[in-house]
């Protein structure tokens, strides 16, 4: 019976090699990419969602009861994500983009450490915490001072919020149709980091699989798509996704 590292081992050589013969990989990965970099994920042990409450920081309506509380909340996230630097994970990453001729990155995550690591055109899927979006005209702009002025204001004096999406909203569509074209004309899906429970962008790894591609899943611990993905392989991202590089 071969042990627990073996099959691991197994399954890495079996995704090397998919990684090698693939000719149009899309990514998804989320905040456990991050982790390795400092920026606390949501609902680890030590998560986000452990310490506060999703609907009361989340939420249009939280923002509309207390927006003083979620901006407070987004500077404090702010500050951490301000000193974070991409890890292994994200340059590998950056560097499979460069090697293979069709690589979407699509991400849950709004820290821009991708961007940071030479990833192009990446698909922020949640929107970026770097972005402000005014309430009233609907003005988007980048602002990365560290602590922003609470409440901050757009030209026209409306009421600026984070430019992220938060539960119950939209994603943004163009975005959202690219990363659903891309998953599913893909003929590998690679899922890093991510606890797969937020949808929709948790159902685009069924939508690879359906349409046909080999989906590989890189996580700490087991999350609901790894009854059906191809090839689930347990360690961290910023160890794991450089191994996925190196010749088989
Ligand atoms: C939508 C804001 C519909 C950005 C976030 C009731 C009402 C309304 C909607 C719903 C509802 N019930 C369900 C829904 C849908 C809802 C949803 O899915 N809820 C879930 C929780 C049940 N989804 C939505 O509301 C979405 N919108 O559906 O709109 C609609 C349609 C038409 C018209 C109107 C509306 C919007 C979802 C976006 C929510 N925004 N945050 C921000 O501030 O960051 S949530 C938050 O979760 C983040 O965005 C995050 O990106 C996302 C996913 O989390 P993960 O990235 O996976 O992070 P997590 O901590 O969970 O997991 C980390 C993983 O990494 C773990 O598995 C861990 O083991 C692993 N890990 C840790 N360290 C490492 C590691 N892996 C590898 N290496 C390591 N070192
Ligand atoms: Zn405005």
């Amino acid at each position: 019976m071969a042990s627990l590292p073996d099959v691991m081992e197994l399954c890495l050589e079996k995704a090397r090699d998919w990684v090698q013969k693939a000719s149009s990989i899309a990514v998804l990965t989320g905040a456990g990419v991050s982790a390795e970099s400092g920026v606390p994920t949501f609902r680890d042990a030590a998560g986000l969602w452990n310490q506060f409450r999703p609907e009361d920081l989340a939420t249009p309506e939280a923002f509309a009861r207390n927006p003083k509380t979620v901006w407070e909340w987004y500077n404090w996230r702010r500050s951490i994500i301000d000193q974070a630097r991409p890890n292994a994970a994200h340059f590998a990453l950056a560097e499979l983009q460069q090697r293979v001729s069709r690589l979407t990155l699509i991400t849950q995550n709004v820290d821009g450490l991708h961007q940071e690591a030479g990833s192009q055109r990446v698909l922020e899927i949640h929107g970026s915490i770097w972005r402000l979006r005014c309430t009233e005209c609907g003005r988007v702009w980048i602002d990365r001072s560290v602590p922003l002025k609470l409440l901050p204001k757009c030209a026209c004096s409306g009421l600026a919020r984070p430019d992220v999406v938060w539960f119950g909203e939209s994603l943004p569509h163009d975005v959202w149709q690219t990363a659903e074209v891309a998953a599913s004309n893909c003929d590998l899906f690679l899922a890093v980091g991510t606890s797969a429970v937020v949808y929709p962008a948790a159902g685009l790894a069924k939508t690879a699989k359906r349409s046909g591609a080999k989906t590989i899943e890189i996580n700490l611990e087991p999350t609901p798509i790894s009854g059906f993905v191809d090839c689930t392989i347990k360690g961290p991202a910023a160890e794991i996704v450089p191994k996925l590089l190196t010749a088989a």
